[in-house]
């Protein structure tokens, strides 16, 4: 076992080890270009003792914003080491990429906001509002098309193109829909003749890391396939909603939305900046539609379809990011806190699983199917520490920083006996332990 102050050297090891000069990789074995959510989670990190270098990571995502305001999911290294990924996903065929960095077409969990406050927290007033004046256009434009390519009926929920911009890639509800609607002939093909085998000769991710601590197969393929027919609709919006593509109002992306609009309501008044009447209301009309997400019957929350309207009710970690909203009510919130309470449910010795231990897909390895990740964790414990959940945070946060401890820097690590899983010398459990750990004193 670690004490605090040895956990906080090797996190910094770690995120020095990873570090690219402008961003950090995620993971030198797996990832090794800049990927959104992974450096804000970073960037709240590297705020604790180095500021500058988090500000660095933030602007070098900005960098990577497309035209039309997306933030995109990848910004790839520059050089050839790893043209074949920036080949494979040709975002340049969309005019609104942007000209001078490669990146991928699609975007990823909105945690910007969070990481531009948490970094303007620890600075002093003058350079805070200098931090925020020079981030806030991106920020606003990021978010104006978070709404107006996103939430064409004007909902109030916006929704996603792929799994991957969940962040929570093959989490039940979306592999669920994967499987019902969306894997084309040839996969099917490929999974029922057996022939996944040659496919994983060629996978990449799985010479570094274990076959069943990653998506399988069978899942691998179908990302891809949707992936393959984004591109061929140039990652153009309009033409993937008319082909009857994935659309799902996912709840972690909405959920960390909410709590996104409320910091940039926030950066916006510090700098006495008005934002306009339709993103306003955009904002406004989130907070309402989460209310839309809740089932009475199971009592629980889910992302939806967007085309249906129906709920995917397949239960996951994506359940408890109401929290992190903070916009429920303290008894809808008290309905989930019994679930993290439930050793059978999200309550097992190594919390939180990223799925419930009673579902069907719940693996304590698995891949966004029973895992604990570290961000998720974080995401929860702020979210109950801003609603008053006192006791919870300081259980949660203690079990996160002994699973630390006990099994290093990892990717991922097993609910049942805290093994590590996935990756080491991971960025953002390295970031995240330092949040907590600071947080905690
Ligand atoms: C994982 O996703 C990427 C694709 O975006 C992958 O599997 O290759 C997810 O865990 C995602 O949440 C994360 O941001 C990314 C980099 O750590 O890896």
């Amino acid at each position: 076992m670690n004490s605090e102050i040895d956990i906080i050297d090797i996190a910094k090891t770690v995120l020095e080890g990873n570090n690219e000069g402008a961003y950090t990789v995620p993971s030198r074995k797996l990832y090794p270009h800049q990927w959104l959510w992974d450096s804000c989670f970073i960037a709240i990190g590297l705020s604790h003792y180095d500021n500058e270098r988090a500000q660095i990571e933030i602007l070098s995502l900005i960098k990577g914003q497309w035209h039309n305001g997306m933030i995109p999911h990848i910004i790839f290294k520059p050089g050839e080491k790893h043209k074949g990924d920036k080949d494979i996903w040709r975002s340049w065929t969309n005019p609104n990429a942007p000209d001078d960095v490669d990146t991928s077409g699609i975007t990823q969990p909105p945690m910007l906001a969070e990481a531009i406050v948490k970094i303007g927290e620890k600075l002093p007033i003058g350079e805070k509002l200098t931090w925020y004046r020079k981030v806030l256009p991106a920020l606003i434009k990021y978010h104006q098309w978070l709404y107006s390519e996103r939430d064409p009926h004007n909902e109030g929920l916006v929704l996603l193109i792929h799994p991957w911009e969940s962040g929570l890639d093959n989490t039940p509800p979306w592999m669920a829909e994967l499987r019902s609607h969306q894997l084309p002939i040839w996969v099917r093909a490929v999974v029922k003749t057996k022939l996944t085998w040659i496919i994983e000769r060629f996978r990449r991710d799985t010479r570094s890391v274990p076959v069943a601590e990653r998506p399988s197969t069978e899942e691998a393929l179908g990302l891809y396939s949707v992936q393959r027919r984004l591109r061929r609709k140039n990652y153009d919006i309009d033409k993937t909603l008319r082909h009857g593509m994935f659309a799902i109002e996912d709840l972690t992306f909405n959920c960390l939305l909410i709590r996104a609009n409320q910091h940039l309501k926030e950066i916006a008044r510090s700098l006495k900046h008005e934002l306009n009447d339709e993103l306003v209301e955009s904002i406004g009309k989130t907070e309402l539609a989460l209310e839309q997400l809740w089932d009475p019957m199971t009592k629980q929350y889910y992302s939806r379809d967007f085309i249906t309207h129906e709920l995917l009710k397949e239960p996951s970690i994506a359940g408890l990011m109401p929290l992190y909203a903070g916009t429920i009510s303290k008894d809808r919130a008290k309905i989930l806190v019994k679930s993290l309470e439930n050793k059978h449910l999200f309550g097992p010795n190594y919390p939180i699983p990223t799925t419930p231990l009673n579902s069907a897909w719940f693996y304590e390895k698995g891949y966004w199917q029973g895992a604990t990740w570290i961000n998720t964790n974080w995401l929860i414990i702020d979210g109950l520490r801003r609603l008053g959940f006192k006791t919870h945070v300081g259980a949660l946060n203690e079990a996160t920083i002994e699973l630390i401890s006990k099994s290093g820097m990892n990717e991922y690590f097993s609910p049942i006996n805290g093994e590590p899983a996935g990756s080491d010398n991971f960025s953002w459990t390295a970031a995240l332990i330092i949040d907590l750990i600071e947080n905690n004193k």
